[in-house]
């Protein structure tokens, strides 16, 4: 087996985080739509995060914010002239459209991409597949740029595949890693890959979208090259969805040997176990940890936000981490529960809150904020380093943030023409310390 690590590639908040209320069916989203953001502190907060993580000893990357505006989409809708003229008319005639070309949503990089680690493809590479994102007008304008991003970063084609995105069509909708856990003895492990769905290709659901289908996750299995006994595909519970788990990491987040999920995540949570256990047979024993409703009503679990954590080996240490969002600490069945957890001898043995507050009044707690991808040491090297952080380069980007980002913003904001080009200065000033010129 070849060692590996987990790197969690956060997204750095961008210069125009806002509350767009632009997401059906994440109900922070619409609870804050038209509040004030303050990007700055977004961002901050978010570093700070990372900063966590790497003085604990993890390998830390980041994923720098996407272009914003997005003219492409304002141009598309008959807009033109110059930048100024754009801005000006969308803002007048179509201010929920320039939300859209505006939103800073690609800080969420669970929702990238899926990525499945070389010791689990048949050709040894690390794969990428960008999430077509289609469900929500404003998350379906990212995929084209975190492309030329992911390419950027894993170029070399002797280790990394690159695919581009599934067909923008209600048939394939596909969020990414956010619908995605890989389970496995060890990291660099051949491992079981699990992808849970909402609803599959043709099929129309009543109530809030179901925005992952099962045509888009065996589209995916298929590309990467996976192992068929080590692949399960497992449908999201509706309720589940009704109730707000727009992503199936809203109610369940696994790692290693661990499921920690919540009793309503699955249609079928019985028949989701044994097919893990089958998949995961000879490779390891699964560790199933199930919060019951009785003890977390899923209410509780969608308003903290407890299953969209962090699940972490930290080193040294023999039981998980869980890195929480600081809700699910002054949400008291949710607080119980973790101090239950810890305090008893299964596979979690500490549970660390941190506060992304900005990020998750938009629907995104810790896990949404990161991508995992699992690399062994030669991927690692041949990566571009300039976006794997030590603290250095965190105070270095947060130097950037403090000089760059507002730290007021509120939706009419945006019909502003000189935002536009403080948007453009703080992303380039940002790729310049990441020395991503390439992609400015
Ligand atoms: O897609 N929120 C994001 C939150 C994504 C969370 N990601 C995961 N669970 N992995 C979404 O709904 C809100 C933007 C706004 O309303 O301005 C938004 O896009």
């Amino acid at each position: 087996m070849t060692l590996a690590v987990e790197v969690n590639f956060d997204g750095l908040i961008g210069p125009s985080h806002n509350y767009g209320g632009l997401s059906d069916g994440n109900l922070a989203s619409s609870r804050n739509a038209g509040d004030v953001s303050n990007p700055r502190e977004a961002a901050i907060q978010g570093l700070e995060k990372m900063r966590f993580l790497v003085r604990a000893g993890l390998v830390q990357g980041v994923l720098p914010p996407l272009p914003r505006p997005n003219f492409d989409l304002l141009v598309s809708a008959g807009f033109s002239g110059s930048d100024a003229d754009i801005i000006e008319a969308a803002g007048k005639i179509a201010p929920r459209l320039l939300k859209a070309a505006y939103s800073a949503s690609s800080m969420w990089t669970a929702n990238a991409a899926t990525v499945s680690p070389s010791a689990d493809t048949a050709d040894g590479l690390l794969h990428f597949t960008p999430a077509n994102l289609s469900t929500m007008l404003h998350r379906s304008l990212e995929h084209p740029d975190t492309t030329t991003t992911l390419i950027s970063i894993f170029s070399g084609d002797h280790r990394f595949a690159v695919h581009g995105a599934l067909p923008s069509h209600s048939d394939f909708s596909d969020e990414g890693a956010a619908n995605h856990v890989r389970l496995s003895a060890e990291h660099g492990g051949a491992g079981v890959e699990l992808f849970v769905y909402g609803r599959e290709a043709g099929e129309m659901v009543s109530g809030f979208p179901a925005r992952q289908t099962l045509l888009a996750a065996q589209s995916i299995a298929r590309s990467h090259g996976l192992n068929e006994g080590r692949t399960v595909f497992a449908r999201q519970a509706k309720r589940a969805i009704e109730a707000g788990a727009f992503h199936n990491d809203v109610v369940c987040v696994g790692a290693l040997d661990t499921l920690f999920f919540h009793e309503a995540a699955f249609e079928d949570t019985r028949g989701t176990l044994e097919a893990l256990r089958r998949a995961g047979d000879g490779l390891f024993e699964l560790k199933p940890i199930m919060v019951p409703e009785a003890e977390v009503p899923l209410e509780d679990a969608i308003r903290s936000y407890l299953f969209n954590s962090q699940l972490l080996q930290f080193p040294d240490e023999d039981r998980l981490v869980l890195v929480a969002p600081i809700e699910a600490q002054e949400t008291q069945s949710t607080r119980r529960f973790c101090e239950q957890m810890v305090a008893g001898n299964g596979p979690i043995g500490r549970v660390e809150f941190v506060d992304v507050r900005q990020s998750m009044r938009n629907g995104g707690g810790p896990a949404c904020l990161r991508l995992r991808v699992v690399m062994t040491q030669d991927e690692l090297s041949e990566c571009h380093s300039g976006v794997l952080l030590d603290e250095e380069l965190i105070d270095d980007l947060q130097d950037v943030i403090r000089k760059t980002y507002r730290d007021r913003l509120s939706p009419a904001d945006l019909a502003d023409p000189a935002f536009a080009d403080e948007c453009r200065i703080a992303r380039e000033e940002l790729l310049s310390v990441l020395k991503l010129e390439d992609i400015a």
